[in-house]
């Protein structure tokens, strides 16, 4: 979708904008259901990057320890134990800038992965940087999805972050894609940016070939220490606005309303379900900060008349369009 596409959107009366991404979300998703996604940070602190939102940067005195990668018998606990409470989706975070085929550390990662590959939930990593090489490892070791945000529109990228590019991250989705994995990519609401970058976002979001698989939004939990600690709250109007527009403008996507949800009253949370969003990350905390209590959100589920998902562990990563570009463009 175009930027000014996305805009006219943007723009329009917010019960307008509602009912149309309502549309788009009934064709393309009838069942009332929501993905329950489970985060582990297999790893974390201590990370070489400046992302001037996150807690897990060695910059900031932010009061996360740096880690060493978990041992893989606990790491399966874990997994078992989201299987049980009923997510379908197990995904694991580290806090690096990326991994190198063939060092230890990537191949105790593909170890893990191939182990909890086993229990049958989709897998999803969130490793930093990925060569091709990396990438056809982790989709052969049983990775159903990678997600690796833009986080931001390509001009306010580099007010965020400095130690790598937009470009870098679009070059990682990029073997993503080649090797097979679905693609999960999206950004945070918070950064200072205008609204025009949040569209700038999901215009090039949108025009990935393949479209992303899910697109997580998160609304940016101000962490002590960091550069964006005193940022001002996201209203939450913008946030469901957004996820609207991620919804009209990547229709088959699960859009997931990611981390913030602490700080979004039931009801707010409700309108970004009708907003488009069809996926949550379920569990008491994420990778380092809350999120709300399992049994806490179950109850908001059943209320609305909502059920969590099925597994999806055979739809294929969504398939490129043969005629259009196959690298993610920026403009
Ligand atoms: N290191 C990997 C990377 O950068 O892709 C994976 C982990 S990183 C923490 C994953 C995503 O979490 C970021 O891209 C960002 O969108 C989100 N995130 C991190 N800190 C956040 C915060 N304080 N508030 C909201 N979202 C945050
Ligand atoms: C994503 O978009 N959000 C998740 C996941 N992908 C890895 C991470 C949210 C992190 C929130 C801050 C924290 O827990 O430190
Ligand atoms: Fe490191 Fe990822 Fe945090 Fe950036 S967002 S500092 S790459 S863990």
């Amino acid at each position: 979708m175009t930027f000014d596409e996305l805009k006219t959107h943007y723009e329009l009366p917010f019960f307008e904008l509602l009912k149309r991404a309502r549309a788009v979300h009934e064709k393309h998703w009838p069942e009332d259901e929501v993905q329950l996604c489970t985060l582990l940070s297999i790893k974390t602190g201590g990370c070489s990057e400046d992302c001037s939102y996150c807690a897990q940067s060695a910059r900031y005195d932010s009061g996360v320890e740096a880690e060493r990668l978990m041992p893989k018998c606990d790491i399966l606990e874990r997994a078992r134990a989201a299987r049980e409470n009923g997510s379908t989706r197990f995904c694991m975070g580290a806090a690096w800038k990326g991994v190198r085929a063939g060092s230890k550390r990537f191949e105790e990662v593909l170890g893990i992965v191939r182990e909890v590959s086993a229990l049958g939930m989709e897998v999803c990593t969130t490793l930093g940087e990925l060569g091709a090489e990396e990438a056809a490892q982790l989709k052969e070791a049983g990775v159903t999805a990678y997600n690796h945000n833009i986080d931001t529109s390509p001009e306010h990228y580099g007010n965020i972050v400095t130690t790598h590019t937009f470009q870098d991250r679009l070059d990682t989705i990029r073997h993503v894609q080649d090797a097979g994995m679905s693609v999960c990519s999206g950004g945070i609401l918070g950064l200072g940016e205008t609204a025009d970058d949040r569209l700038r976002m999901l215009e090039v979001l949108s025009n990935f070939n393949p479209p992303p698989e899910s697109v997580p939004i998160n609304k940016l939990m101000p962490m002590p220490g960091t550069p964006l600690a005193g940022s001002a709250p996201v209203d939450t109007f913008d946030v469901a606005r957004t996820i609207a527009c991620a919804r009209i403008a990547i229709p088959g996507a699960k859009v997931r309303l990611s981390a913030g949800r602490t700080e979004l009253s039931e009801e707010a949370q409700a309108l970004c379900f009708f907003a488009g969003a069809n996926s949550i990350f379920y569990g008491d905390k994420l990778l380092t900060a809350k999120n709300p209590r399992a049994e806490q959100d179950l109850r908001l589920l059943e209320k609305l008349g909502m059920r969590p998902q099925a597994p999806d562990r055979d739809r294929a990563a969504p398939e490129a369009e043969p005629e259009r570009p196959l690298a993610p463009q920026t403009a």
